[in-house]
């Protein structure tokens, strides 16, 4: 028995390797477990559910394949696929949850999000977002053709990775206060998220109380899970695609 959390695979038809790896993990674990719970960034990119990406069709399959084994996938956005819709959710039979929610794991509260909200230090990307999770602009851009969406996407991308390159370390980073702050409105003790690429389990004290962040590595070289078993242990592995 056991509870998988996993984020920013990334995925996109440019890193075959990530996919198989993926492909691989749902059907040697994620078949087994309790449920899986992908915290966003599933895909590098998303423009729309209407995309007639081969490889969404793919993914969307070993999805489907965890519900005909009974095991629940819940998928929370991340900053890069927040655009991704009930159209392709359902072809996944995964659920879609809000961008923060606290779930009850084997008893214990924990909050769950893509973490990109706890970066606080960045003002130029919450701006961004802001913008981007506009209904009406999101709206207007669903009602561009798509190799105008497709246009427009790739030059964002070659923009941010241009401002990403003057930002610093620490502004990349959560804001440690905005995680107290977050744990403490939700009155929670347990919180995991991904968005940083910087796994680890990092020990707090919120109200004299122990406390821990879960930090979801990114799937680069390795894939990133963090188990969860019916005792409430925590296990952050990394393993060969
Ligand atoms: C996602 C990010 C690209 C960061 C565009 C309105 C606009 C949606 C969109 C286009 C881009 C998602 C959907 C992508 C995230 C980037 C670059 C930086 C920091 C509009 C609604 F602008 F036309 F109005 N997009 N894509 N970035 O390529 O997946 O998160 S994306
Ligand atoms: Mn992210």
């Amino acid at each position: 028995m056991t509870t998988l959390f996993i984020a920013d695979l990334h995925l996109s038809e440019h890193e075959p390797a990530i996919t198989a790896g993926f492909l691989d993990f749902l059907q040697r674990e994620a078949i087994h477990a309790d449920a899986l719970y992908i915290l966003g960034d599933l895909f590098e990119a998303w423009i729309g559910d209407d995309d007639p990406n081969p490889l969404h069709t793919q993914v969307a399959q070993a999805l489907a394949e965890l519900h005909s084994h009974n095991v629940p996938c819940y998928f929370i956005h991340g900053n890069r696929d927040f655009l991704l819709g009930k159209r392709f959710a359902k072809k996944c039979k995964m659920t879609l949850l809000p961008e923060q929610l606290v779930i009850n794991v084997y008893g214990e509260s924990v909050l769950i999000l893509h973490g990109d909200t706890l970066c606080t230090d960045d003002p130029g990307y919450l701006r961004f977002r802001q913008y981007m999770h506009n209904p009406i602009i999101q709206a207007i851009y669903l009602a561009l053709p798509l190799f105008v969406r497709q246009k427009i996407a790739s030059k964002l991308r070659n923009e941010s990775t241009m401002t990403n390159r003057t930002k610093s370390s620490v502004m990349m980073d959560v804001n440690p206060l905005a995680v107290i702050a977050k744990l403490k409105e939700n009155h929670v003790y347990k919180i995991i998220h991904g968005h940083t690429h910087r796994p680890a389990i990092h020990d707090m004290t919120i109200k004299g109380r122990l406390s821990q962040r879960v930090v979801l590595g990114a799937w680069h070289e390795n894939g990133s899970v963090l188990r969860i078993k019916p005792n409430n242990s925590l296990e952050l592995a990394t393993f060969p695609l």
